[in-house]
């Protein structure tokens, strides 16, 4: 009800599922709130009315149906709360259905953003998101052990994910990334059946959804005996995310932090082979802003969970990306991932 002065708007239509579930404690794929400045209404179908009318979260359930869509529902709500303007999430509403609003909802309306309290996590969101950490974390160690020569990189990737779950995940925070040998020069090689050879460096990019929040975590592994040229691209990322932790504080903008790896990675002779952003915030979404990346000009923020996750990339010969979640302090940071960071040979160096 704030956003709505900090917005100067009578009413606002909250579609996106993320920010849905934020504020309302309600997830569905078809679910909307209406808020006015009286009132705070959950407007969802058929299929999430029993579940909805559980919630108890404060909010009046209403339902549409066949003749009432939701541009309905929003009018007949006008009657009773004579709205004269209604924000929009104009970064998720499609065009088309901001065409629709526009024809049968007869207010003005603003094009609105309510992300922004989602980037402070409160102290229950960060207990989540350590559970989704660990989860991940017990998950990968096990796979260390599956790992071996002849597999595939699929089907190590759905053994990782099937022991998440097992853990209690409830569903992976974005499609698992196996990449071995050249493929790891991919930044984002989702698994293939390309199988996993001796003399390889392996990069996993993973992570699971536990009660709706993310952990987001990459480690590059060896099996057998790698190049000298890749070992040195591993103790570079190792040393730029180290930097990386000992850069990222409260205060400072994404870009600043950004740019401080980004040089010394440069400095040490990849110009060219980290070009995608240090980090970004997780939470209900895997990705969400602040960003550790060119164009983050704002501060970071005590409560911010960032990820910072360095790479280089050498095309046809291989590449290796390290990342760590973190949460933001006031006189530091705490680094929520445990993993170990030191070049793991899987099955013991030849
Ligand atoms: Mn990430």
């Amino acid at each position: 009800m704030a956003l709505l002065n900090e917005n100067d708007i009578d009413a606002m239509l909250v579609t996106e599922e993320s920010n849905v579930y934020y504020y309302s404690g309600f997830l569905s794929t078809n679910a909307s709130l209406l808020i006015t400045a009286e009132k705070a209404y959950l407007i969802t179908d058929f299929r999430y009315k029993e579940m909805a009318e559980k919630l108890d979260n404060g909010f009046e359930v209403l339902i549409t149906g066949e003749n009432s869509s939701l541009s309905d529902v929003v009018n007949k709500l006008r009657k009773k709360h004579k709205y004269n303007s209604i924000g929009l999430e104009g970064d998720y509403v499609t065009r088309n259905q901001w065409l629709d609003y526009e024809r049968h909802i007869n207010v003005r309306i603003k094009d609105i953003n309510i992300d922004q309290l989602r980037e402070v996590k409160d102290q229950s969101e960060v207990e989540i998101i350590k559970a989704a950490i660990k989860i991940a974390e017990e998950a990968f160690i096990k796979t260390l052990d599956f790992l071996e020569v002849g597999k595939s990189e699929k089907e190590v990737a759905r053994y990782l994910e099937n022991e998440m779950m097992k853990l209690g995940a409830e569903s992976v925070s974005f499609t698992t990334i196996v990449a071995s040998g050249e493929r790891s020069s991919l930044p984002h090689g989702v698994a293939s059946d390309k199988l996993i050879n001796n003399n390889e460096l392996i990069t996993f990019d993973f992570g699971c959804k536990y009660k709706n929040y993310c952990s987001d975590i990459t480690r590059t592994v060896a099996i057998g005996e790698i190049s000298p040229e890749l070992v040195k691209v591993y103790e570079t990322v190792k040393a730029a995310n180290q930097l990386g932790l000992e850069t990222v504080r409260a205060g400072m903008s994404g870009m600043e932090v950004d740019a401080i790896v980004r040089k010394f990675i440069y400095d040490a002779g990849y110009e060219g082979k980290f070009e995608h952003g240090l980090g970004h915030s997780i939470g209900i979404d895997i990705h969400e802003n602040p960003r550790l990346r060119n164009d983050m000009d704002h501060q970071l923020q005590v409560g911010n969970i960032v990820t910072i996750e360095p790479g280089i990339y050498l095309e046809g010969i291989g590449g290796v990306r390290i990342e760590d979640d973190v949460l933001l302090l006031e006189d530091g940071i705490e680094v929520l991932t445990s993993l170990d960071k030191e070049l793991i040979y899987v099955g013991g160096k030849i």
